[in-house]
């Protein structure tokens, strides 16, 4: 018999409650311009074992053999990496993916070894340190440098440095790094996003020359009253500041005055200088400004601000939260283009590259700390780790790895001290900790409604009454409350179609100072790159608990390509207001800016007769100062354009090409209607003719026994009826904790996506052709008396639809309209509002004009699909050889495949094109709203069951 002789290593360190040992104290993040650094990133050996003890130390050893180790790309997930050799990402939304039991992990704790070998460059200075920096490792790690134990830490979206000159050799040394997935850490990181264990982020060896910079504070204040900045530099390590640009030379820790541009997210002035110390030099990018809470409200540099955000999770569909920074810089321009000014960094610090670029760009951001412990909500907060005393010190680490960390930037407005964690004395004293550290910014926690630690009072999907009222001051709340400001950290849920409701959140936070704004919930879908199903969510790796796609709420599908729901943000928060009569040949121009004035943009009017321009040109606005307005002559209207549907299109454009957008890029406009439409008119002079198999009806015929539309124009159509079903949106079916009005749930019970057509009546008239019917579910008394009325003059064909329903209609409709197939048609020309898709409460953005597409291009990629693609205030579209006008305007989709189809597909991979485009045109839509977390659509975006009669007008062209 044998003895097992290899002692068992001891793990005690992933259980252990403490953030680690063995780490430097953090300190401000930053690259020398001279110091010697060496990137570790790159292909490391790697090995994955099924627990925290499988394997020894020995591989930590120098001339330890990996040479059979598998290898993963550093930085990056090792789920994400081996085609599925390496496990399997898991999304949870609030529940651990473990039991509670805190600190302990499951023996089943997926454990990688990483071991790289490397020589130092050959002009490696041979005296001075070196340190070793991490930049993320989810979510432990234990690290030895040629054979020596250097360490162990925790806090995943946290740096942390390790001493290592005394241990460096000029070649062959050996980094190991062993990451366990689950740990103590694990109960602080429950944030509502994929469980991606790995070195993520940056490994990086750094020079440390004698006489090195070490840590430093740039305090940069902005005077608005007598416009100079005061700039102090505190360092460990004494030296000198220079800032060329302000004749600034003064030594470490000495203020100085002088006159400056101040830095806002409108203007972004930065001052480049230099931190000198005897064996550095750092480049500094300063931004002079002074954010202070004053009269209730968030000011800067005087001035209350209002954010206009969203919540950006680090997302990447191949790399998860590995982010290089390219796809950082997208993510900045692309928010600059749709005309945010803030991002919350949920839940946790971002890599510190994206806070240079908000610097550099202009976006006011909440720092947001590594913690989230949202899964003991199940167990009424028992146990909550932030009300633990012996979780303090990893908390208080966690507070000082971001604040020191990410102090230098000016852009950073407030901490927030992490997302869902409850309340307790653990979160009390991360905020003493913080507003001792830096009283230069403000603290923001959401979960507690009494801001006993924090000094702004935020609230997440709150809806628009209880906004209102807490704009007016009549919400209550403790003596400290009632005297900060408001702002929402989560809002408008963009699951999906959506979000709705938005430009009334809007409108609100606009009328009330006490109001400062929100953060959307969130940027972007976490969708990841799967062969099979296009873009896989939880559920899709087979994990035991998951929550479905409730990771896929962005404003950008995974891909980074806008959805709808940013383009309606775009337009919802946009800077310059442009309204007024046009009858009278004005328009006033509002500059809704907090800082900047106009004259970085250029204006331009168009006149449109019947959505196509006959005229443009520019239009002269004087460089108003922010929320000044001044009204602007037009022109007079074009000679040559009577008669027709009539309006103007005035548009704010960069006047010239920004670091962040091209000239001409647009980013205000409005619509001013001069004379309105007038509807089709179809004289009813062609009587019904009936033959043995079909009826004629001037172009048309229809089936003789059910009175069924067959050919308009020798064009076949066929299953023409009434519908009122839509393949319910993420915020149509809401979330699992709200019951009382889900309404696509409700919809479902009270079968509204199984309605039947009974015929009644097929009725012969001297001028039409009556048909009716009665639509409704099995089971239940509700119905929709149908009646299609068809007439003609001989060359179009005119359906009058009339609806009345019939019994106690409890829920609203999705939809009311009529759809068809077509059995040919792609290419669809249409006037009305586009180019992208639009529902009752979110057609901020839909532009009325002369649009084109094709059938494929008028879908919506929503990673679960769902109702998309609708296009508002449609006068006439042409497609498939028909022209199809509307009285009144219509909503007009088509697509490839069936409503029901589109019901049950569960990735884009589903749907599969038939023979036949299906068109829905429809007189009514269901708002959208924000129910997949938050409040559903307003009453005024309800589709109520009301009698009801509109009309189409089809003719045959081409
Ligand atoms: C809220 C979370 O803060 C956020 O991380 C995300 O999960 C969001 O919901 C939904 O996508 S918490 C929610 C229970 C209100």
């Amino acid at each position: 018999m044998t003895s097992r002789t290899t002692p068992t290593p001891s793990v005690d360190y992933v259980e252990d409650v403490s953030p680690g040992s063995g780490a430097l104290p953090p300190r401000a993040w930053y690259a020398s311009s001279d110091a010697t650094s060496l990137s570790l990133n790159g292909d490391w050996r790697f090995r994955l074992s099924p627990t925290a003890d499988a394997e020894d130390d020995s591989f930590a050893a120098e001339g330890y053999d990996a040479g059979d180790w598998a290898e993963v790309v550093v930085p990056g997930h090792w789920v994400l990496q081996g085609d599925g050799a390496f496990g399997a990402p898991i999304y949870t939304n609030t529940l651990y993916p473990f039991p509670v039991d805190p600190p302990r992990v499951p023996t089943e704790n997926p454990t990688g070894d990483h071991l790289r070998v490397f020589d130092l460059p050959a002009e490696w200075p041979a005296d001075g340190s070196a340190v070793i920096r991490f930049d993320g490792v989810e979510s432990c790690a234990r690290v030895w440098l040629n054979g020596t134990d250097i360490g162990e830490f925790k806090g995943s979206r946290l740096p942390h440095e390790f001493a290592v000159g005394h241990l460096l050799k000029a070649k062959g040394n050996v980094l190991a790094v062993r990451v366990h997935q689950w740990s103590a850490g694990s109960y602080l990181e429950d944030q509502d996003q994929w469980w991606l264990p790995g070195i993520f982020r940056d490994v990086t060896l750094l020079h440390r020359p004698a006489g090195s910079v070490l840590d430093f504070f740039v305090h940069a204040s902005y005077d608005h009253v007598t416009g100079a900045g005061t700039l102090r530099v505190d360092s460990d390590v004494d030296g000198r500041v220079t800032v060329p640009g302000l004749d600034i030379d003064v030594a470490t820790g000495e203020p100085v005055t002088v006159r400056v541009e101040p830095w806002t997210a409108e203007t972004p002035r930065l001052y480049d200088g230099v931190l000198v110390t005897e064996g550095e030099r750092v480049p500094l990018r300063i931004g002079f400004r002074t954010v202070v809470l004053e009269d209730g409200l968030i000011k800067v540099n005087g001035k209350a601000i209002l954010f206009k955000g969203v919540n950006r999770h680090e997302w990447h569909p191949e790399k998860g939260r590995s982010l290089d920074l390219q796809t950082m810089r997208e993510d900045v321009l692309l928010m600059k283009r749709h005309n945010l000014n803030a991002v919350r960094t949920s839940h946790y610090p971002p890599h510190p590259a994206f806070l240079d670029l908000c610097d550099e760009y202009g976006l006011w951001v909440i720092d947001e700390c590594d913690l989230e412990t949202h899964g003991f909500v199940e167990q009424a907060w028992r146990d909550n780790p932030v009300d633990d005393d012996r979780w303090t010190p990893a908390l208080l680490d966690r507070a000082a790895r971001m604040v020191e960390r990410d102090k230098n930037h000016p852009s950073v407005v407030m901490w927030s001290l992490g997302n869902e964690a409850g309340t307790g004395r653990g979160l009390t004293a991360m905020a003493e900790w913080i507003h001792g550290r830096d009283g230069s910014r403000l603290v923001h926690y959401e979960g507690d409604w009494n801001c006993r630690d924090t000094d702004v009072y935020s609230r997440m999907y709150a809806d628009h009454t209880e906004v209102e009222r807490i704009g007016q001051n009549l919400d209550g709340g403790t003596h400290k409350r009632r005297g900060l400001p408001f702002i929402q950290c989560e809002y408008g849920h963009a699951m999906g179609n959506g979000p709705g409701g938005i430009a009334d959140y809007q409108r609100i936070f606009e009328a009330y100072e006490r109001l400062q704004g929100g953060f959307i919930w969130e940027w972007i879908d976490h969708g990841i790159t799967h062969p099979e199903l296009g873009y896989a969510y939880g559920g899709d790796f087979g994990e035991e608990l998951h929550d479905g796609n409730f990771v896929c709420d962005g404003l950008i599908f995974p891909d980074r390509t806008p959805s709808p729901g940013l383009v309606e943000y775009k337009k919802v928060i946009e800077p310059v207001r442009i309204d007024g009569d046009a009858a009278d040949g004005t328009v006033r121009i509002t500059n809704a800016y907090d800082f900047a004035d106009l004259s970085a943009l250029a204006f331009e009017w168009a006149y449109q007769v019947d959505g196509e321009t006959v005229e443009a040109g520019a239009l002269s606005v004087p460089a108003l100062a922010p929320g000044e307005s001044a009204e602007v002559k037009l022109p007079p209207p074009p000679a040559n354009s009577t008669g027709g549907e009539t309006q103007w299109t005035v548009r704010a454009l960069l006047a010239e090409a920004t670091a962040w957008g091209p000239k001409d890029h647009v980013i205000a406009w409005a619509q001013l209607p001069v004379s309105g439409r007038t509807s089709p008119t179809v004289a009813a002079s062609t009587a019904p003719v009936p033959g043995e198999r079909l009826i004629t009806l001037g172009p048309a015929a229809f089936d003789a026994r059910t009175g069924a539309l067959r050919s308009v124009g020798g064009v076949d159509v066929s299953g023409l009826r009434l519908d009122v079903w839509r393949a319910p949106t993420d915020n149509d079916d809401g979330a699992s904790w709200q019951d009382d009005t889900r309404w696509g749930v409700l919809w479902r019970k009270n079968g509204l996506h199984r309605m039947r057509h009974r015929l009644d009546a097929v009725e012969f008239g001297d001028d039409a052709l009556t048909v009716r019917t009665r639509v409704a579910p099995a089971a239940w008394e509700v119905g929709l008396r149908t009646v299609y009325r068809w007439t003609s003059d001989g060359t179009r064909l005119k359906l009058t639809v009339s609806v009345a329903p019939e019994g106690d209609w409890k829920v609203p409709l999705p939809r009311l309209g009529i759809r068809f197939g077509l059995a040919e048609a792609d290419g669809v020309k249409w006037f009305g509002g586009g180019p992208g898709e639009a529902y009752p409460d979110t057609r901020s953005a839909s532009v009325l004009g002369r649009w084109e597409s094709s059938v494929d291009e008028l879908q919506t990629p929503y990673v679960r699909p769902q109702e998309n693609g609708a296009r508002a205030d449609v006068r006439w579209a042409e497609l498939g050889g028909l022209r199809i006008e509307g009285d009144p305007e219509f909503w007009f989709s088509a697509r490839r495949w069936t409503t029901e189809h589109l019901d049950e597909a569960q990735h884009l991979t589903d749907l599969t094109p038939g023979d036949t485009v299906w068109v829905n045109l429809d007189h009514g839509q269901h708002g959208i709203g924000s129910q997949s977390c938050g409040p559903g659509p307003l009453p005024q975006y309800f589709l109520r069951a009301e009698p009801t009669e509109f009309s189409f007008v089809f003719s045959r062209i081409g």
